[in-house]
């Protein structure tokens, strides 16, 4: 049977504030996911800590709610365990850019073949609206009443250059493009991150759909060099006007084709590798 993206839902209804952009992203991760017919075990999403990872409590099939900053080191070791199985990794700003720093750029070296979703708010939504990585700076928060000294971290320029080979951004409120960008991005094989703006309608009064929708604008694919880590990049400079598809992409091997372990199949179907885990599980009952 054709699957619909609502038949990813789970019976647990969103808590997001009504107007939250993770409510566009949602959308689009379950359009994917229908777009590829696929049932449950047929992928597995990690997700971070924050209100982006609350999505693991709204859409079905395997998936994992890890730690804060800790979704991308336990993909890697789901993909290594099974590098058949299509990996996504859920995210806030917070997660990915402060707490994950180092993991975004060893993953991205590695070109693991994984896929991140960071979810833009430009700021620290569950723990109820303090400054992040990607805030501007000057932004006065309840954590920088007298605003923000840093500047932002430039996560996708970040990525280009530690070696990602597909960068590409989107915005909540824009659901098709959205759709397609993820698409994508989860059809690439390697290490791909989608950087999205997603409004905060809580605790965000300066980057709303409004700012957003003022403020990006789409690439033309047939004009934009997708394939110049330098033109990428610069596009990524400009605060002013953001640009939304991909800004980067390239094919690299990904690194389990490069493990020699893992050449001949899969870790778990490996009978010592099982074997060994079920030992290994014994001392957690
Ligand atoms: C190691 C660790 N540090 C800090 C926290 C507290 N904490 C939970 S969510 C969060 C920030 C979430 O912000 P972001 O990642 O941008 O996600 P959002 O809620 O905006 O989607 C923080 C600091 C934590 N749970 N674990
Ligand atoms: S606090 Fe912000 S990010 Fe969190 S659910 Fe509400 S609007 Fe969304
Ligand atoms: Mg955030």
């Amino acid at each position: 049977m054709v699957k619909q993206a609502n038949d990813y839902n789970t019976t647990i209804r969103p808590t997001w504030c009504p107007g939250c952009g993770n409510f566009g992203i949602w959308a689009a991760i379950k359009n994917v996911l229908a777009s590829k017919n696929w049932e449950g075990h047929n992928y597995v999403i990690v997700y971070g800590v924050g209100c982006s990872g609350n999505m693991a409590d709204f859409i079905g099939g395997y998936g994992l709610h890890s730690l804060h900053g800790r979704s991308l080191p336990n993909a890697e070791g789901i993909k290594l365990g099974n590098h058949n199985l299509p990996v996504i990794c859920v995210a806030g700003d917070g997660d990915t850019y402060g707490e994950a720093g180092n993991h975004l750029i060893h993953a991205a070296r590695a070109n693991h073949d994984i896929t991140l979703i960071v979810h833009d708010n430009r700021i620290y939504g569950l723990t109820t609206g303090q400054a992040s990585p990607t805030s501007e700076h000057g932004f006065k928060a309840k954590s920088t009443p007298n605003g923000l000294i840093e500047y932002p971290v430039n996560g996708l320029a970040l990525a280009i250059s530690e070696g990602a080979t597909f960068v590409a951004q989107g915005f909540a409120g824009e659901l098709q493009h959205l759709t397609e960008v993820i698409k994508k991005a989860v059809d690439h094989k390697g290490f791909s991150i989608v950087n999205v703006f997603q409004p905060c309608v809580t605790w965000n009064k300066l980057d709303t759909f409004a700012y957003f929708k003022e403020h990006t604008y789409k690439l033309e694919e047939d004009k934009h060099d997708r394939h110049s880590k330098i033109k990428a990049i610069e596009l990524t400079l400009d605060r002013e006007r953001l640009p939304l598809g991909v800004l980067y992409e390239e094919e690299r091997p990904a690194y389990h084709e490069q493990e020699a372990s893992l050449q001949e199949g899969t870790l778990i179907s490996r009978k010592d590798y099982s074997d060994s885990v079920t030992e290994l599980f014994k001392d957690f009952r």
